[in-house]
């Protein structure tokens, strides 16, 4: 029998803004219509194995401090797998998320070879498909872990030994065909070890190359088995590499259109990834959408004082806003959404730790989608862009943009010689103040 870890947490309710219950959702109301929506299809929650349920609570100084009947951060055997997994389904199904994300070797037992990899994969994906039968929970994405295991050292893509590159299109190809089992509803790489620590013992070229070449083959693969969903890269500009290929949204654009997938892949943005490359997280967003990549978001934060991926539960209500605001501009997620890629503190060792940390995450988007669509259905933050760039919709900025030659375009110039050409108002302050009226 499995011990059951979450028996005593009854499920988290909606109560309002007035309950004093700390594990009551006073903001996240699934069924609540927001600009002809409902908060549940708006923002898509999912839940992420890897941090709540198969890490230990280990750092690079200190041992795991989670204690769990299925012993994260150890050896798993395929009766660890099990109890795991029931553990955490109790969790998404008292949560009320309405999907999960995980990575191959977060849920099944520990196996050294592809052969016992495969059967390891497929025990628990039988499993998983059961308990995701009966809670009704779905898989917002899968993924493969193409990091962890020394033998991805220098890459699994990217790797200098070509076998290696052949063990990452195994467990790729494995993963990508499980997620289609599961009905999983988007496929992602997250390249943490696709880049370099010293370009001393680095051919870039050949690795770019070798990266190109093998999303390509994802991509042949989803399209033979008739993969639906979407395959995304999730941008980070370092660690555990020193530099990521793969740093922000601008690059990964790059990067696709010289592959020639800029229409087949699009991109997983990751708050805490955008302002490790020195961008904000909206910036992200907003570049995504500009670009035709917005897919999928991974909503952790980092820590204004610490230059690493703290993954963080997000807090701010303010920042969240700014961020909303870019998704509904951008027009929402297809078949994304927003994943909790956070972890609680090494010392929230409680079972209930692992609910306050979501339940606070949830609110606090719940309540900034509720700002920005507020913002946006209030309508002057938007009246006044779509006013400063009016020019461009007279004749004259039309044919600019149109037919007319940077010489005409010059002799216009010198003809009207008009030295009191100025912008009008940015407006910042203004537009700001705006914004904190919602907030
Ligand atoms: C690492 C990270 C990963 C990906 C999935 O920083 O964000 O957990 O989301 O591999
Ligand atoms: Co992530």
């Amino acid at each position: 029998m499995t011990d059951r870890i979450f028996a005593d947490i009854a499920p988290i309710r909606y109560e309002g803004p007035e309950s004093e219950n700390l594990l009551s959702y006073r903001w996240y109301d699934a069924d609540r219509q927001v600009m002809g929506k409902s908060m549940k299809d708006h923002l898509r929650l999912a839940v992420c194995y890897w941090h709540s349920f198969a890490w230990g609570g280990h750092d690079i100084f200190g041992a795991g401090t989670f204690v769990r009947p299925w012993q994260p951060g150890q050896a798993v055997t395929q009766e660890l797998a099990d109890n795991k997994l029931d553990n955490a389904f109790d969790f998404f199904e008292r949560l009320g998320v309405p999907y999960f994300c995980f990575h191959d070797v977060d849920a099944m037992a520990t196996a050294e070879t592809p052969s016992e990899h495969q059967r390891h994969l497929r025990a628990i994906e039988e499993k998983m498909a059961r308990k995701m039968e009966d809670s009704g929970v779905g898989l917002l994405w899968g993924t493969a872990n193409l990091f962890s295991h020394p033998r991805y050292a220098a890459g699994g893509a990217t790797s200098p030994d070509p076998e290696i590159f052949a063990w990452a299109a195994f467990q790729v190809r494995e993963m990508l065909e499980t997620t289609q089992r599961l009905k999983g509803e988007n496929y992602v790489l997250w390249g943490g070890r696709e880049g370099y620590d010293t370009l001393l013992n680095t051919d870039m070229k050949q690795e770019l190359d070798q990266l190109g070449r093998f999303l390509n083959m994802v991509v042949e693969h989803k399209h033979k088995i008739g993969f639906k969903g979407l395959i995304l890269i999730e941008p980070k500009p370092h660690e555990p590499s020193k530099h990521q290929y793969d740093r922000d949204t601008g690059t990964v654009y790059g990067f696709l259109e010289r592959y020639g997938l800029t229409e087949e892949v699009k991109v997983n943005i990751e708050a805490n990834h955008a302002t490790l490359a020195g961008n904000t997280f909206e910036h992200e967003i907003a570049t995504a959408s500009a670009l035709g990549i917005f897919g999928l978001i991974d909503i952790n934060r980092g820590d204004p004082q610490n230059g690493w991926d703290t993954d963080q539960f997000p807090n701010s209500v303010a920042e969240l806003t700014l961020a909303l605001i870019e998704v509904l501009r951008a027009g929402g997620f297809t078949s994304g959404g927003f994943n909790f890629d956070s972890k609680v503190r090494r010392q929230s060792v409680d079972a209930e730790d692992l609910f306050h940390d979501h339940v606070g995450g949830i609110d606090v988007l719940a309540r900034a989608l509720l700002n920005a669509a507020s913002i946006i259905e209030d309508g002057r933050l938007d009246a006044f862009v779509k006013d400063r760039y009016a020019g461009w919709e007279s004749d004259f900025g039309r044919a600019a943009l149109g037919e007319r030659t940077l010489v005409e375009l010059a002799d216009w110039a010198l003809e009207q010689d008009n030295s009191a050409s100025r912008p009008p108002s940015g407006r910042q302050e203004h537009l700001e103040n705006l914004i904190n009226r919602f907030v």
